[in-house]
């Protein structure tokens, strides 16, 4: 029987849940609201993601592991930081039976567990920069409605980067340093988004500015699915974390953090995934090809022996592949990988093997290709079709952005556009707090933030001051 997912764009929530369920990426029956199970095949998915990712952080980047409870003391040092995040952390107060002297947050991201490190590691304009990441679980007691891998409250794969810098200039070029591994990172897996300065009212607790990257989600909402921050040396002074110049003085560090967590899967899950279930970019498929020897019982040793080779011939080349050899119908095999979204599937029948050929089937357009075989080039052409497996994902996720993305120049437009086809509207905009509020008031929308554009002798839409951006709004997740 074919399984019905659901409406992806009319009823995404359903759709999503069905996916999650049905190529056992999480089970979200654990009796805690807001935190999941990973299962082996999502576990899967989530270790080419964190792969991909770490090797771009790697290239700059060292690793490292900081613990996960943090003293009340240091969570409460930065007072905007604090406050940012007072109602959403997590407390220990008790070992066994006992209180503790002092009650120990679950980091809700680790600012304040690195920081006073940090200080100590600091002394001269030597040890800087310091660039490291970490990838851990965090805990966020959301309020607002959660849901699996969106928005959760064991945030269980937190990629988070901490840089120190001697300079404001370092610092800014780190920023833009993490949003291109970010951009790259993103295309990679061809996850589209928008990338915006958020509003000051919606930026990281304790920062100087947040730049922020939101996708667009098949339903029309936005989804923030990564964040870089510069902190300027808002935390360095609360910290201490000061360095001696060449001159002998004391001067505070400057600071950046940026982060990704379970949402990029989502993203990933939500950009690609169509009726017949998910479907992954090759970067992070389990299996990137998946052999369905189509077997007769006449004929079984010889196709085995052919589909065998191949597969040994694709894993030597580090190709991740595997073989369905299961005694079941090749259409129960082809609906179940179809389902696991595995971006290649390669047919091989007796009456192949006697013309020389192997059917390739691609799961992102249903593409149906007879090719030779041919021992010196069949790995080309694999890699040749999953790397035009990513490009068209990715241009169709890209289009869709697009698409979802207007354009317009008056107030009565940004409502009627946002209620009918959902997305990102853009428009001049004054880029004052006061005039932001409000409209995010009135229309029921959020300001996701701004994009710097040539807007000479223009005025703000709403408020009708001197326009100084483009102002991109959204529904938000
Ligand atoms: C920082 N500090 O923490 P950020 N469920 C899933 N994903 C989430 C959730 C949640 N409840 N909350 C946030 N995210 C900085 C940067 C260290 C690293 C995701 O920044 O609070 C969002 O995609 O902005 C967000 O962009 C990212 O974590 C980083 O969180």
């Amino acid at each position: 029987m074919i399984f019905y997912y659901g409406d992806k764009m009319n009823n995404f929530n359903e759709w999503f849940h069905n996916i999650l369920e049905e190529a056992e990426i999480i089970d979200s029956r654990y009796p805690i609201k807001g935190m999941s199970v990973w299962l082996p095949r999502g576990f899967q998915i989530r270790k080419h993601m964190l792969n991909t990712l770490e090797e771009l952080l790697d290239v700059d980047h060292e690793e490292v592991l900081f613990p996960m409870l943090i003293p009340e003391s240091e969570l409460a040092k930065e007072a905007i930081h604090v406050k940012g995040f007072e109602d959403e952390a997590y407390w220990v107060t008790k070992g066994g039976k006992r209180e503790l002297n002092e009650q120990l947050a679950l980091r809700p991201t680790s600012e304040t567990s690195m920081y006073p490190m940090f200080s100590l590691w600091v002394r001269s304009h030597m040890d800087l920069p310091i660039k490291v990441y970490q990838t851990v679980n965090t805990f966020r007691y959301e309020t607002k409605h959660t849901r699996p891998l969106i928005r959760v409250r064991e945030i269980t794969t937190f990629n988070e980067t901490h840089t120190v810098h001697a300079t404001v200039q370092e610092a800014v070029e780190e920023v833009e340093a993490g949003i291109e591994i970010y951009k790259t990172f993103f295309d990679e897996l061809g996850i589209p988004y928008s990338i915006s300065k958020r509003p000051e009212w919606d930026k990281f607790p304790g920062s100087l500015y947040t730049m922020a990257f939101d996708m667009i989600m098949p339903d029309g909402k936005t989804l923030q699915i990564g964040t870089v921050h510069n902190l300027g040396t808002t935390f360095a002074k609360t910290f201490d974390i000061q360095y001696e110049n060449d001159e002998g003085e004391h001067e505070l560090a400057h600071q950046t953090c940026y982060g990704l967590s379970d949402r990029v899967i989502a993203a990933v899950i939500a950009a690609h995934g169509d009726e017949k279930g998910l479907c992954l970019p090759p970067v992070i498929a389990p299996e990137q090809v998946i052999i369905v020897p189509i077997i007769f019982k006449e004929k079984e040793d010889m196709v085995l022996e052919f589909t065998d080779k191949l597969e040994e011939q694709l894993s030597s080349a580090g190709i991740r592949v595997k073989q369905d050899k299961r005694d079941i119908r090749p259409g129960k095999k082809y609906y179940e990988w179809e389902q696991r979204g595995v971006p290649l599937r390669i047919e091989v029948g007796p009456r192949d093997i006697e013309n020389n050929k192997i059917v390739l089937i691609r799961r992102d357009n249903g593409n149906k290709d007879f090719v030779d075989y041919d021992s010196t080039t069949i790995i080309d052409t694999i890699n040749d079709t999953l790397d035009s497996i990513t490009d068209n994902l990715k241009t169709n996720a890209n289009k869709f952005q697009d698409n979802k993305t207007f354009i317009v120049d008056n107030l009565d437009q940004v409502k009627k556009t946002i209620n009918k086809k959902g997305g990102i509207v853009k428009f001049n905009w004054c880029g004052n707090t006061d005039c932001g509020k409000q409209m995010e008031e009135e229309f029921d929308i959020d300001v996701l933030g701004t994009q710097e554009a040539d807007i000479e002798d223009k005025k703000c839409i709403h408020c009708g001051e001197d326009a100084h951006f483009m102002a991109l709004v959204s529904k938000t997740y």
